[in-house]
């Protein structure tokens, strides 16, 4: 049985969402960031780096987010959360995930943590505003690359979507939260209301955004 390490709201929406969908038992081990139970020894035994998520699968342990998730569409081949391999799809599928972890995902941390690069407020400041800069820049091309797709990468439900829905979540405190961009909203907007990612928002004791516009 899979054990995950989770905190609500963090990057293990996405692992928690696929675990969902893969309808695997798992175990969900809650950690609590205020008392920062992720800096304590025994869990950076797992995770040196004392973030969240981590995956345990008997002896093997995994952390890194896009990692888990794609050791996860690897291991079920048959929830289909990844084009099959070798294929133009999957090429397209690797394209987007990396993108949303390495460029999305970094930029969501500086404007989240700007305290983590920085200790004075005025850098501090400056460096979150230059994330949000990326952020708006990186959202305009992840949604002219979705286009008229049905899903991230096309056709076909893939973990590209969870990822995307769960950085939409994390947008909702920016003055243009990803929504603003019409592709990204029309993908997410049928992502987030598939029953595996309600029953890990439930799971987690998170909701959706507020502030989600009607149409
Ligand atoms: N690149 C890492 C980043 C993970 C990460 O930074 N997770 C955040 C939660 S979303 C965390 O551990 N935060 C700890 C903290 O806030 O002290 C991954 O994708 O797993």
């Amino acid at each position: 049985m899979y054990k995950l390490f989770w905190a609500p709201g963090t990057a293990a929406m996405a692992p928690q969402a696929m675990l969902e969908e893969i309808g695997a038992p798992y175990e969900a081990v809650r950690l609590d960031l205020a008392t920062k139970e992720h800096e304590r020894p025994d869990y950076k035994k797992l995770n040196p780096n004392g973030r969240i998520p981590t995956l345990v699968d008997g002896d093997f342990v995994i952390f890194e987010t896009a990692a888990i998730c794609q050791y996860l569409c690897d291991k079920h081949p048959e929830a289909n959360l990844a084009p099959p391999a070798g294929t133009p799809q999957r090429g397209r599928f690797y394209q987007w995930l990396t993108y949303m972890t390495n460029t999305l995902q970094v930029s969501f941390i500086d404007w989240f943590h700007p305290d983590w690069t920085f200790p004075d407020a005025d850098r501090q400041g400056a460096l979150k505003a230059k994330a949000e800069e990326k952020l708006k820049r990186t959202f305009g091309v992840l949604d002219a690359g979705i286009g008229a797709n049905r899903w991230v990468t096309g056709d076909q439900y893939t973990v590209c979507d969870i990822y995307l829905a769960m950085m939409t979540r994390w947008s909702r405190f920016l003055a243009e939260p990803m929504w603003h961009w019409p592709n990204i909203k029309r993908v997410v907007g049928a992502a987030y209301i598939r029953p595996a990612f309600q029953r890990m928002m439930q799971k987690q004791g998170i909701g959706w955004v507020e502030k989600w516009p009607a149409n």
